[in-house]
């Protein structure tokens, strides 16, 4: 018999809530592959396409063909199935999956059967899937040799993630990236069943969305970056295409506008939003705390007020991110009033505000989220306010940070970050009075100030965002540093088969 090259059941990252190994072969790709949908939903159809596309090339000559459900499920099928709404008071077939992003799968050498409640669930029953198959899966050519079978192992795995809001921010201000960069990086977040993308769209260094009732802030704003590159923007129409791209692989696109600092950008396009009536210089160095928009000038919240409206119309999701961090040139008051009528805008246009964990003090609404970035501070006083909170305490989740005194790129004002940093601590116990409860979920900033590059940002966000990714996803008494390192090593060649530039951390035993 040929030698079987399958993945195993231990590599699925994040680690699912249970996996059941089965006796037996397992399930092998081949010519006669077929996925069937077994329902009528237009993103399950879109799932099964993706999926077809993710393991085609490796499987046969051809992608799989894509099937509505007949009169009998073929042999050899792939099969997605919605099993009806996720509702506690009716567990789910018995799977007690109460999450909507929660599914079951099993893999036998006949079939196999991803079913959800809902189409989210049968997105990540489907990354599952895709890790179960050996890594050479994801090289998107027709494999040359096809004498190796291509199989995934015997098991039935039921699934549901701790957090709703697993996340990561990416930094298009320092640097600009494309469309197509922030597209690869929505890919490679969708492997690992991340959910929001939280994009930092303007800071000083460029303004990075066009607004059409204010269209200097792109054309002007926008046209540098630190180091005094050309910078750039996304159209609306490119950040709605971002949206679309988003929402098809089941994540949320969170928008930022950072103010009332981090805008001098903005300031550099408008004359009239400064106190001086003076518009600043375009700014390409990394300095943060030095700008600060006009909060005693009525103009200031015009030019707010349109912004949101503009961005939220083109984003579905629920929230707004305004910032509203590192502020060191207004007064207490001033800044806490500045918070409050930018959260009155944000809730006019049907936005729930979030703000860096600086906004605490501001009377918050019940939907407001703080986000905790501060080493030396702690949420607990918002979260006795009612807020609730998103967890990315620098020294702990920033992707910007270096990862050991040797990583020629990023910072490290927060301290090194590497993988074990990551990965071993537990976002509900960080501090007093911040419970679970408390919490939406886990986010992974990705700042760029040293970051030119696609290449750069890859570099930092793996395998880092993967750690990241179990963190939000996986139960914390599973979790165990010592076997995920093994884990995330088998992760090595398939990253490498995807074409990601990852850091080969010492800390991890790296499969070739
Ligand atoms: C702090 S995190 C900042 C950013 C920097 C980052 C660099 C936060 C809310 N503000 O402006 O880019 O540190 O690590």
């Amino acid at each position: 018999a040929p030698a079987m090259f399958t993945s195993s059941i231990d590599h699925v990252i994040p680690l699912p809530r249970t996996v059941e190994p089965r006796a037996g072969a397992g399930f092998t790709l081949g010519a006669d592959t077929v996925i069937v949908v077994a329902t009528t939903d237009d993103q399950a159809r879109w799932i099964a396409t993706y999926l077809a596309d993710v393991i085609g090339l490796a499987a046969a000559p051809q992608p799989p063909r894509v099937e509505a459900a007949g009169e009998a499920i073929p042999a050899g099928a792939i099969v997605l199935e919605l099993s009806g709404p996720a509702n506690p008071s009716s567990p789910n077939g018995g799977t007690g999956i109460e999450s909507h992003e929660g599914y079951e799968m099993t893999v036998t050498p006949e079939r196999v059967t991803i079913r959800a409640p809902q189409p989210a669930g049968l997105f990540y029953g489907v990354q599952s899937f895709r890790q179960l198959l050996p890594p050479f899966t994801e090289y998107q050519a027709v494999r040359p040799n096809k004498a190796r079978p291509v199989t995934a192992p015997a098991v039935r795995i039921v699934d549901e993630p701790r957090f709703g809001w697993r996340g990561a921010m990416l930094d298009v201000s320092r640097h600009f990236f494309p469309v197509s960069a922030v597209k690869r990086y929505l890919d490679l977040m969708s492997l690992y069943k991340l959910n929001r993308l939280h994009l930092h769209l303007a800071d000083d260094q460029g303004w990075r969305i066009e607004i059409k009732s204010w269209p200097n802030l792109a054309a002007h704003g926008g046209q540098t970056q630190v180091g005094g590159g050309a910078g750039g923007f996304y159209t609306q129409e490119q950040y709605a295409d971002l949206v679309r791209y988003a929402a098809e692989r089941f994540v949320t696109i969170v928008p930022e506008i950072d103010m009332p600092g981090h805008t001098n950008a903005a300031l550099a396009s408008y004359a009239e939003l400064n106190c001086d009536g003076v518009a600043r210089p375009l700014y390409t160095g990394t300095e943060v705390g030095f700008s600060a928009l006009c909060v005693d000038k009525e103009i200031t919240y015009a030019f707010i007020a349109d912004v949101v409206r503009e961005i939220a119309a083109l984003t579905p999701g629920a929230w707004f991110h305004i910032g509203g961090d590192e502020v060191k040139t207004l007064t207490p008051e001033q800044y806490v009033r500045f918070i409050e009528r930018v959260q009155a805008i944000v809730h006019a246009q049907g936005k729930q505000m979030i703000g860096w964990d600086e906004i605490a003090p501001a009377a918050l609404l019940p939907t407001s989220v703080v986000q905790h970035w501060r080493p030396k501070t702690t949420p607990a006083e918002a979260v006795a306010k009612g807020a609730r909170v998103i967890m990315s305490v620098a020294s702990r989740a920033y992707l910007d940070m270096k990862y050991d005194s040797t990583t020629a790129i990023g910072l490290s004002w927060a301290g090194l970050v590497d993988v074990s940093t990551v990965y071993d601590w537990d976002p509900a116990t960080v501090a007093d009075g911040v419970p679970e409860s408390a919490l939406l979920g886990v986010e992974a900033p990705l700042w760029s100030e040293t970051l030119a590059t696609m290449e750069d940002v890859e570099f930092m966000a793996f395998p880092r965002l993967i750690a990241r990714a179990e963190v939000g996803w996986s139960r914390p008494e599973a979790r165990d540093w010592n076997l995920f390192k093994q884990r995330l090593g088998a992760h090595g060649p398939r990253l490498t088969a995807l074409g990601v530039n990852f850091h080969r951390s010492v800390q991890v035993p790296w499969q070739h």
